[in-house]
């Protein structure tokens, strides 16, 4: 890694000097922008900031070396310890009962079409009205999160309840920073993280979209891998969001 730091953190510092020439930025227009970066801090909004701005590249890149399904954003609120164990549903948060049941469900496969059994595959999406447990309002951090595994078949089927478009929290600076200096919106369409993890095969972050839902194609964190949008599709009043995923071998990422 220290070899990677110094080969990247001169190049970075040079161009961020390049933009301060380009642009004549003042002792003032320096200090404001000190004064924004302690805001993201005391906010506690590093990691919405950093993934809303510059996760879709890491992607791009990703992408690049990628066979099979191709890769998404992570975003800021995946949580890594204690992650639910389920089998078949995500716990839904009782106020939400009311709301639109989901399925999500699919196959695994290798690059040559064979199942892939025993993946695992960490999901995770925010509540009906837009929030993510864990994270916002204290919402126990057991709902809507939890680990699949598929079966001999490749597959996996869990129930849950159908999130909405997502507006990343406008009220704190990186809200402020889309809308209200750079004029965009700070809207996510609906959405479903997955992370897909299987011995020997290469580590798959993604998301799955609603066909036809609001903002897709139009995602204020600039994905445009929309490889996984999803057709509006339901079963006994149940949405169902079918999505597969095609994993490449591990030393995919070495033969480069
Ligand atoms: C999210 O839910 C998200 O997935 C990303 C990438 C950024 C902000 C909020
Ligand atoms: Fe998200």
């Amino acid at each position: 890694m220290s070899e990677r730091v110094k080969e990247i953190v001169p190049d970075l510092i040079e161009a961020i000097r390049n933009v301060l020439r380009k642009h004549k930025v003042t002792f003032d227009e320096y200090r404001a922008g000190f004064g924004y970066m302690i805001e993201v801090q005391e906010a506690k909004e590093i990691p919405l900031l950093l993934d809303a701005l510059l996760n879709s590249t890491i992607v791009e890149i990703e992408n690049e070396t990628r066979g099979g399904t191709r890769a998404d954003i992570q975003g800021p609120y995946y949580l890594d310890e204690n992650y639910p164990s389920v089998t078949d549903a995500l716990a839904v948060r009782p106020e939400d009962a009311d709301a639109e049941d989901m399925i999500i469900r699919g196959r695994i496969t290798d690059l040559t079409g064979q199942p892939v059994l025993g993946a695992t595959i960490d999901i995770w999406h925010s509540t009906p009205d837009g929030l993510y447990s864990g994270i916002h309002d204290n919402i126990d951090r057991k709902y809507y999160r939890g680990r699949v595994v598929t079966d001999s078949d490749g597959r996996y089927s869990v129930t849950s309840k159908t999130p909405v478009a997502y507006q990343i929290p406008n009220q704190g600076p990186t809200g402020a920073l889309l809308e209200k200096y750079l004029g965009r919106h700070s809207w996510r369409p609906a959405h479903i993280h997955f992370w897909v993890r299987s011995e020997d095969r290469r580590d798959l972050i993604n998301q799955a979209y609603f066909e036809g839902g609001d903002y897709v194609g139009d995602d204020c964190c600039e994905t445009d891998h929309l490889e996984l949008v999803v057709p509006k599709v339901y079963e006994n009043g149940k949405r169902v969001m079918q999505v597969n995923f095609v994993l490449e071998p591990a030393y995919a990422i070495a033969a480069e």
